[in-house]
C-alpha cells in the first residue's frame, strides 16, 4: 500500500489539529491523579506544576485551582473527564474577553500598523493576513516601513506578489514617509485595508520605541484617525517575556490589540492566558494567532478551540 495514503500532511491536517499538536510541549495534562476517584492534594499539586510550567504564570495559576476547587467540591466532580471539561472551562472563561473580530468595515482604508520584537513574525503574518483578507474579498496594500533592512522590503514584496497585492516602499527611505504614502494611495485608490509593517526593536531601544511615535502620526497626517489598529506581533516562544513586551509597547503606541505566533512546537502557550488575566480589567483582543510558517497557518483566535487544545480535548468538546 502507498503510505501517501495514510500521511496527512501538515495542511491536511485542519487548524485545530495543527493547533493540537503545536501546543503537545504545553499540554495541562490531568494524569495519573485520580486514585480512586479521588481527587487529592496530589491532584491539585501536579495540576498547579503544569500550569506554572506551561506559563500560565503564577497569579493566574491560583485563581484558576481556587475556582476549580470550588467546581469540584460544589459540582462533586469525581472522574479524569468532569475535571478535565471544568479545567477547560476555566481558562476559556479567562480568554474568552480576548476573543474578538476585527472590524473590517469601521474605516476605509482601514489602517494598520503591526509593530513587535525583531524576529517575532510581524511580516511572515501579514503575509498570511494579506491572503485572509483577500478571502473576506478586501483589497490590501503594504506598507514597507521596515527600510532598515533591504532584506525586509523584499521580504514583504515576496508576500506581496504571492497574494498580488502592491507594496509600497522606498529605498532606504524614511519609515514615516512610507506609511504616509501608502496611506495616501490606499485613500486615492479605494483600497479597503492598508497594513504598515514595521522594524523590530526591544522594549529597551528607547529611540526605537519613540520612533513608533512618528511612524504613527505620519499615518494620521495622510488620514485622520489612522491607523485604527495598533497590533502587536508577539511570539508564542518567548513566554512570559511577552507580558513585558505588551506594556511597553502599550505605553509607546497604545496597542489595540496582538497576534500571538508560533504556537507550533512551543512549551509556553500557557501565555495566552496570562497575557488575558493580567488585562482582565482592559482586555486587549488577541486577534489570530499563528501555527506555522505556510500562509495557511493563522487564524481567528478562538477562546474555546485554544482552551480545549490546551488541556487536550478535541475541537467540539
Ligand atoms: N514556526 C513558526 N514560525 C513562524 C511563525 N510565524 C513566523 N515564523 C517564522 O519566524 C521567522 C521570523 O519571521 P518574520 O516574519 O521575518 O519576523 P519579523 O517580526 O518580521 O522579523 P523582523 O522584521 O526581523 O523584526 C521566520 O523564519 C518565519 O518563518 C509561526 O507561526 N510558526
Ligand atoms: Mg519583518
Amino acid at each position: 500500500m502507498a503510505a501517501a495514503v495514510f500521511f496527512l500532511s501538515w495542511v491536511d491536517m485542519g487548524f485545530f489539529s495543527r493547533l493540537k499538536n503545536g501546543l503537545a510541549r504545553t499540554r495541562i495534562n490531568i494524569v495519573g491523579l485520580f486514585s480512586g476517584g479521588v481527587i487529592d492534594e496530589d491532584f491539585f499539586d501536579e495540576l498547579e506544576e503544569s500550569l506554572i510550567a506551561a506559563d500560565v504564570g503564577y497569579r493566574p495559576t491560583g485563581l484558576i485551582l481556587q475556582s476549580l476547587r470550588d467546581t469540584v467540591k460544589l459540582k462533586g466532580l469525581k472522574t479524569r473527564d468532569e475535571v478535565r471539561l471544568a479545567l477547560r472551562d476555566e481558562i476559556e472563561r479567562i480568554l474568552a474577553p480576548t476573543q474578538k473580530r476585527m472590524d473590517l468595515d469601521a474605516h476605509k482604508p482601514l489602517v494598520i500598523m503591526m509593530e513587535g520584537v525583531n524576529g517575532a513574525g510581524k511580516t511572515t503574518t501579514i503575509g498570511k493576513i494579506s491572503k485572509w483578507l483577500a478571502q473576506q474579498n478586501k483589497t490590501v496594500l503594504l506598507a514597507a516601513a521596515d527600510t532598515f533592512r533591504a532584506a525586509a522590503r523584499e521580504q514583504l514584496a515576496v508576500w506581496g506578489e504571492r497574494n498580488r497585492i502592491d507594496v509600497i516602499s522606498q529605498s532606504g527611505g524614511d519609515p514615516a514617509a512610507v506609511v504616509f504614502d501608502a496611506v495616501s494611495a490606499g485613500k486615492s485608490r479605494g483600497t479597503d485595508v492598508v497594513i504598515a509593517d514595521t522594524a523590530g526593536r526591544l522594549p529597551t531601544q528607547s529611540h526605537l520605541m519613540e520612533e513608533l511615535g512618528r511612524i504613527r502620526r505620519a499615518q494620521g497626517k495622510a488620514l485622520e484617525g489612522a491607523p485604527h489598529e495598533v497590533i502587536l506581533v508577539v511570539d508564542g516562544t518567548n513566554g512570559q517575556n511577552v507580558l513585558t513586551q505588551v506594556k511597553t509597547f502599550d505605553a509607546y503606541s497604545a496597542l489595540t490589540g496582538l497576534i500571538v505566533t508560533k504556537l507550533d512546537g512551543t512549551a509556553k502557550g500557557g501565555v495566552l492566558v496570562a497575557l488575558a488575566s493580567e488585562r482582565a480589567e482592559n482586555p486587549l483582543p488577541i486577534y489570530f494567532i499563528g501555527v506555522g510558517e505556510q500562509i495557511d497557518d493563522l487564524q481567528p483566535f478562538n477562546a474555546h478551540q485554544f482552551a480545549n487544545a490546551l488541556v487536550g480535548l478535541d475541537e467540539d468538546a
